[in-house]
């Protein structure tokens, strides 16, 4: 529960937590690393390794064993299948993708991995992944049934299942590199409707002013991605972003 603890005492005493998602399939390993070094220069609680395609294998491995060479903080897996784990991290959100048509993506992978883990020696936290419209890569690899942008009670239902169903987080998913994340209006009905469990956001979310909203309508953690990669200032794009989602 080390990992967990750590995440639910920083949104406790800071108010929201922001994880900095790395994908291994994008660049080296040791470019990666920079990156995290950067990241957490900037301010970032946490580093989160994964993607939907080619994250899997020896150069996970590698670019977790290259990012642990350079920073303390902890490394969460955020596996697109069952290839996504991996001995050298931390921690797992282990997550169910709930709104897919495919069982492979609701407990098919899951079981696959779940020895991995268990022999890993790593921390599992449970966690509902709900894909939002436009769902990006990760919505048409889970073969994810979206939820449309203005339903915020079908975002509900489905996280009040995940909360009952006992998984401790709930990951509102717009998909790396939409437009934007959910809205205002979504995030705010699925915090109300889980209460004290944690909430996380993530897609499109480039700037201060758009992480500052998620936070005010009710996010927990806040999970950026694609800008981290776009931008040549990680360490200063990560003090904003960071800045203005810390009490
Ligand atoms: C993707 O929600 C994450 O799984 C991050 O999205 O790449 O758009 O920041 P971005």
């Amino acid at each position: 529960m080390q990992v967990e603890k750590y995440l639910n005492e920083i949104a406790e005493r800071e108010g929201t937590v922001h994880l900095t998602l790395i994908d291994p399939a994008s660049q080296s390993p040791e470019e990666a690393a920079a990156m995290a070094f950067a990241a957490a220069q900037g301010g970032t609680d946490a580093i989160m390794i994964g993607g939907s395609t080619g994250a899997g294998g020896v150069l996970l491995d590698q670019t977790i064993s290259k990012i642990k060479e350079v920073i303390d903080l902890p490394i969460i897996l955020f596996p697109g299948s069952a290839s996504g784990v991996s001995a050298y991290a931390d921690a797992i959100f282990f997550m169910s993708l709930l709104n897919s048509r495919d069982i492979n993506y609701i407990t098919g992978n899951q079981v696959m991995g779940a020895p991995l883990v268990y022999k890993s020696g790593i921390e599992a936290i449970s966690m509902a992944y709900i894909i939002i419209e436009p769902g990006g890569t990760v919505g048409w690899v889970g073969d994810a049934r979206l939820i449309p942008k203005n339903k915020p009670e079908i975002a509900v239902a489905y996280s009040l299942a995940g909360k009952y169903l006992g998984m401790h987080y709930t990951y509102l998913e717009t998909g790396s590199g939409a437009d934007g994340p959910a809205t205002p209006q979504m995030i705010a009905s699925v915090k109300h409707a889980l209460g004290n469990n944690m909430l996380i956001v993530g897609g499109g979310i480039r700037d201060a002013e758009t992480a500052r909203k998620c936070v005010q309508s009710g996010a927990d953690m806040i999970v950026t991605g694609t800008v981290v990669e776009e931008t040549s200032d990680v360490t200063g794009k990560i003090r904003e972003l960071v800045s203005a989602i810390k009490k």
